[in-house]
């Protein structure tokens, strides 16, 4: 979020779109309520099905699962068009006057640049005119046709109201009243807030749904205000946090990047990393990158880092493809992984196209799963004969289970969606066996040095030089060294630091995660505070745990006063200029000794310091977000150029076309989502949570169950071209066919529940039919719009 929890409230209009808080957070949808019985804001839910959220809305509009660039993008149509854009923040803040490439073009659906042999774009023109100092050339008249704003309103000016319904399935009327809503958000004393999670990421265009909806923020000065922002609602309690920490194959602590082949020495790494100011006077953060990189080697290799080695950068590991879930499920598929560690990861049951999983797993030599809960994907074995010959006594895969405790079981920090880093403390001891991951880890590690000191092996330099001997119990880190390493020291005095601004490049500091910084101090955890005073009334608590970055509560806060540092709204003051200096309720998101019109810049991290309509070279498949079909399309065509119908650029690994069904066997939408009363896959085994939601059901409307003669309650297959489910039919009026080109849209919603390990009802998790195509950038696969038949099962 760039925004956080409690910060709701001070929403005049909040946009619940891509998601459905009341039920998947029903904690923070508090903040909602609160928001609407105290600031007498109004609640928009947009989604296909008409769920809990919708359920309080002021307006809830349906759309068909998949369509929501065409829906944002309309709206940022009307938002031009009726002039209910915030023209001042706009001017100021965004990069709406930068004049764009003369050789970039967008043309029935394809941007310049693009190779259909790879299917990928050659980025080159999707670029600023650059002056002869390098910095982007602007046009503040607005006159300039390849200026931003120009391009832009071309580009959306397709999206006009009866071609979004035709595309969305949206009545015209629902739409009109959404986008007046949102749209009366664009004065300086109103302000929207977006709350979305799996709804737009579940797609192969997972992140221009969310592209979209930062441009439509933009334009009505929505970003960095309070009330407002770009708000991601994350999933597991600590997702934030594995994130922040480099869960993804492509990333280390904070943001960095991992070396790719490319990356030859430290030097061109370095290089590639660190941008130059593309105007002048810029703060240009990420100029920092050596500094913040330099000192995470320092924690990962201790004295082993120096200058005359690099500080380690030659150890670390190289990527020369992505190596998301769904690339090494195919790689293990095809035989070519010997052992896969699961941890923490209930495969069988969340992936994508369970079959592959299943058969994938079959091929392994070892697997080791890392849970506290036997898993469906600890006794893989049992269902593999269900879908090909193998018996489960000719599955070679050894496995090994080895039982972790849960994260109530220890102490640690868990960063919340609103990048609040929270310490909790072990609610209860673990039973039986089970270890600390952390223990688990370490052990290994500790046997491999052992390993290699007794037999030698290829590169035994990354696993001796990893730095370990600060830790007590070297078998054993405990959170709270971890968390001191995390933060930062000053290696010449051996004191924590107080924040990033005093990380070096010289090996001089250690920080195993820059944007951590400051959460544990001199002064001691900054994340166990619990001091929930809120002298200003608009949430910001600054005593309350640690919120990176800074202890920082709203970024790019900047933005909430005009150039010359006055609030665009007194009440919603965050920081203004005051008597020749900088005043605010929280820290200021740039630098505070610099006087306003220097500082007039609040998007920090960008080369520009402002915000992007035109998101350069950053994305797959454009510049500019554009309405692409689901691969599975119900329609089979798109309605605004038929020759380009789903995202250009997405990954297809070899064979996966050939498991992609048509509308005409498919005809139905198949979209899947969370229940209230089950966490994901673990409450199934929770006898309560059992009883509360025992078996799993597919939700189907009135007009298609009579069509099929299917009666609430009938037992019924649900089939994709990957494979069938049997399940229970809940015939229901949440759900409406939507008119979309000239024909009627069914969509059937399955809930994330089901397996055949806990206590609920026996049955097949819905992934038995999902496909693993995935966002052009992510690799998400597309969980929430894909293709199904429905049809009642006889004789059960
Ligand atoms: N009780 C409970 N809470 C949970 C979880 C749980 O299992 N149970 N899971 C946790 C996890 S890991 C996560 S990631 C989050 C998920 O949080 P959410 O994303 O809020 O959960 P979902 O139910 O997957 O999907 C949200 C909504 O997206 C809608 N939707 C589907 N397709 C589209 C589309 O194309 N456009 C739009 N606008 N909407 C669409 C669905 O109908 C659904 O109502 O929840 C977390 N919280
Ligand atoms: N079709 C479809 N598929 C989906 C989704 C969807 O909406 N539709 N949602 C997707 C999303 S957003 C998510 S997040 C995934 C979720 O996918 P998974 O993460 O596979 O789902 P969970 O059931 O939450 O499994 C988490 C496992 O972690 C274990 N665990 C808990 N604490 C600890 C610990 O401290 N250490 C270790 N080692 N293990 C622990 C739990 O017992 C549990 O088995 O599913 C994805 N799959
Ligand atoms: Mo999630």
């Amino acid at each position: 979020m760039t925004n956080h929890w409690i910060d709701i409230k001070n929403a005049s209009v909040v946009v619940i779109m891509g998601g459905n808080a009341a039920e998947a957070h029903p904690v923070g949808f508090g903040w909602v309520t609160e928001a609407m019985e105290h600031n007498n804001a109004k609640l928009v839910v947009v989604d296909p099905r008409f769920n809990r959220s919708a359920a309080l809305a002021d307006c809830y509009a349906p759309l068909r699962s998949g369509t929501d660039i065409a829906f944002l993008l309309g709206l940022s149509r009307y938002l031009i068009e009726t002039k209910q854009v915030n023209y001042e923040y706009v001017k100021a803040y965004t990069n709406a006057s930068y004049i764009i490439r003369e050789d970039f073009e967008f043309n029935e659906g394809l941007f310049s640049g693009f190779d259909e042999k790879s299917r990928t774009y050659d980025k080159d023109s999707w670029y600023y005119e650059l002056d002869e100092d390098g910095y982007a050339k602007v046009d503040e008249t607005y006159e300039h046709p390849r200026c931003v704003w120009n391009l832009l309103k071309n580009h959306v000016d397709r999206y006009d109201f009866e071609t979004v319904s035709n595309i969305t399935g949206t009545p015209v009327e629902d739409y009109e009243k959404v986008c007046a809503l949102i749209g009366s958000t664009h004065v300086h004393d109103k302000a929207a807030t977006f709350m979305y999670a799996l709804g737009w990421t579940h797609h192969t265009k997972g992140a221009q749904n969310i592209r979209s909806m930062a441009l439509v923020q933009l334009l009505l000065g929505n970003i960095g205000v309070l009330g407002g922002g770009v708000n991601a609602l994350r999933g597991h309690s600590n997702v934030q946090g594995a994130t922040d920490m480099g869960l993804l194959c492509q990333n280390l602590p904070g943001y960095l990047k991992l070396p790719n082949d490319n990356d030859t020495d430290l030097a061109t790494y370095l290089d590639n990393y660190t941008p130059k100011p593309l105007r002048p006077g810029q703060t240009n953060y990420w100029s920092n990158y050596p500094k913040f990189f330099i000192s995470q080697m320092k924690s990962f290799w201790g004295e082993n880092a120096t200058a005359a080695n690099n500080f380690g950068y030659d150890w670390l590991p190289k990527w020369d493809l992505q190596y998301d879930y769904t690339k090494h499920i195919d790689m293990m598929y095809k035989g070519q992984v010997n052992g896969y560690f699961v941890q923490g990861v209930n495969a069988i049951n969340s992936m994508p196209n369970r079959n592959k999983t299943l058969a994938a797993l079959c091929k392994l030599k070892y697997l080791v799963v890392m849970d506290p809960l036997a898993t469906e994907t600890s006794v893989f074995w049992q269902k593999a004969g269900e879908f090909n010959d193998v018996q489960p006594s000719e599955i070679q895969t050894q496995v090994f289970r080895l039982p972790t405790t849960l994260f109530a079981e220890e102490e640690g920090c868990i960063v919340n969606s609103g990048r609040w880093m929270q310490w909790h403390w072990k609610g209860a001891n673990p039973p039986g066996e089970s270890k600390p991951d952390a223990e688990i880890l370490s052990g290994i590690l500790m046997k491999l040095r052992e390993l290699y000191k007794a037999e030698g092996g290829v590169l035994p330099e990354p696993i001796e030089a990893v730095n370990w001997a600060g830790y007590h119990n070297p078998h054993f880190p405990h959170g709270e060294e971890v968390a001191k390493e995390l933060n930062g020291i000053d290696l010449k005095t051996g004191k924590q630091l107080d924040s990033f601004s005093q990380l070096k490049d010289d090996g001089s500091t250690s920080c195993g995660c820059w944007i951590y910084s400051g959460s544990w101090t001199e002064a001691g955890n900054m994340m166990a505070r619990r001091d929930n005073s809120d002298t200003s009334g608009k949430g910001i608590t600054p005593g309350w745990a640690f919120s990176w970055p800074q202890n920082r509560r709203v970024l790019y806060n900047r933005a909430s006063c005009d150039v010359n540092g006055k609030p665009w709204d007194p009440k919603r003051m965050i920081v203004e200029w005051n008597h020749g200096k900088w005043h605010g309720i929280d820290v200021g998101d740039f630098n505070m000794t610099l006087p306003p019109k220097e500082s007039a810049h609040p998007f920090i991290m960008q080369p520009e310091g402002v915000g992007r309509f035109f998101s350069l070279k950053m994305l797959a498949e454009g510049p500019f977000p554009e309405h692409y079909e689901p691969m599975e399309t119900p329609i089979g065509t798109n309605p605004l150029h038929p020759k380009v119908i789903s995202n250009p650029a997405v990954r297809l690994l070899e064979g996966v076309e050939e498991t992609l069904g048509s509308h005409t066997e498919f005809p139905y939408v198949c979209t899947t989502y969370s229940l209230t009363e089950h966490f994901n896959f673990w409450t199934i085994h929770c006898r309560l949570a059992a009883i509360s939601m025992p078996e799993t059901f597919v939700e189907l409307d009135e007009i298609l169950a009579a069509k099929k003669g299917i009666a609430n309650g009938d037992w019924v297959k649900v089939s994709s071209k990957r494979g069938s489910l049997m399940t229970k039919a809940l015939v229901t009026k949440r759900l409406q066919p939507l008119k979309v080109h000239g024909q009627m849209v069914h969509t059937v919603g399955l809930p994330r529940h089901g397996g055949y390990n806990g206590l609920t009802r026996r049955s097949s998790s819905c992934n038995v039919l999902t496909t693993e195509v995935g966002d052009a950038n992510t690799q998400v696969p597309e969980f929430k719009a894909f293709l199904v038949d429905i049809a009642k099962a006889e004789g059960v």
